[in-house]
């Protein structure tokens, strides 16, 4: 496990200081909740499977039971994993910053679970499937869905309106994500003090724009990763690591008694 590095001192002071703090995460803020994340090798038989070639409409059309099967085995993973202590740092730092936004590309629900209120998905969710025909909302029902083993293919429920097979609430690669949640997003990355991006290799777009906007503005930019990215040195800050340490021991350099 790769240790806490240092935190730098301005940057503590920088965190103290903050007046809207923007946090993006990706799938690495939620592996240490035991959730594989989009390109480490996926566990289970979905490893003769490249995540990109199943989170497309195209995949979805040819193999609705095998798409569908992914996401209810991710689905069932999110709902039996609990918050990391990166998810609760996040927390933290909204009791604490005047304004924090904080956006996610995970489809995951923890850090709502965490306790934060607001949580700009832009790639959409697994919590609200829609009917791929009448787009009609989907619920579910409320217990959690048996574990299918990794790679069983599941065929999808039918909308009981007009009968089009349901599919998942998350953006696939080639359909857009939703206006309000990127508005936002783009919106506090031009305005915000602090950009912070955690657990993402930033190599999907048009989010991966964010943090190259706060670049671009010279605000106090942060990149908290247990490896390197195309970032590495473009960002002001570049801490490595997994993200349940260092963001805690950022938050509790900065705040030390809260
Ligand atoms: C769109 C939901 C157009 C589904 C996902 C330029 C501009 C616009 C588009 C493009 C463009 N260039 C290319 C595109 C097309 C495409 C794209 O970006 N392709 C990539 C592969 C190059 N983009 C799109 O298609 C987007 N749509 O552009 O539409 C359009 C416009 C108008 C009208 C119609 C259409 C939509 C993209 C959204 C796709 N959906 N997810 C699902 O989850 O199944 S993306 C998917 O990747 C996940 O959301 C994931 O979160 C996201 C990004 O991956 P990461 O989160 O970064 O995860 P990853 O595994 O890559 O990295 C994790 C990192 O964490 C690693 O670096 C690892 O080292 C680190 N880590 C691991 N453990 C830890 C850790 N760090 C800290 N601590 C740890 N413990
Ligand atoms: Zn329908």
């Amino acid at each position: 496990m790769v240790g806490t590095p240092k935190i730098p001192d301005q940057l503590i002071e920088t965190l103290r200081t903050a007046r809207h703090l923007v946090v993006v995460t990706g799938a690495g803020v939620s592996a240490e909740s035991g959730l594989p994340t989009f390109r480490d090798k996926q566990t289970g038989l979905w490893e003769r499977f490249n995540p990109e070639d199943l989170a497309t409409p195209g995949a979805f059309d040819r193999d609705p039971a095998l798409v569908w099967g992914w996401y209810e085995w991710r689905r069932m993973k999110a709902a039996r994993a609990l918050p990391n202590a990166a998810h609760l740092a996040i927390r933290r730092l909204e009791e604490i910053v005047p304004r924090v936004t904080l956006v996610t590309q995970n489809v995951d629900d923890l850090h709502e679970r965490a306790g934060s209120r607001v949580v700009h998905h832009l790639h959409g969710t697994l919590k609200n499937p829609f009917c791929s025909g009448c787009k009609r909302p989907f619920h579910f029902s409320p217990e959690i869905p048996d574990d299918p083993e990794a790679g069983r293919s599941v065929d999808p429920p039918r909308c009981a309106h007009c009968g089009a097979r349901i599919r998942p609430g998350v953006v696939w690669f080639g359909e857009e994500m939703p206006q309000r949640e990127w508005n936002i997003a783009e919106q506090a990355a031009l305005e915000c003090d602090v950009f912070a991006c955690v657990g993402t290799s930033s190599l999907v777009y048009p989010a991966a724009l964010l943090i190259q906007r706060a670049i671009g503005r010279g605000v106090v930019t942060v990149q908290i990763n247990s490896t390197g990215t195309d970032l590495d040195k473009l960002v002001m800050f570049d801490l490595r690591g997994s993200a349940g340490i260092v963001l805690p021991a950022l938050v509790t350099g900065a705040y030390p008694d809260r």
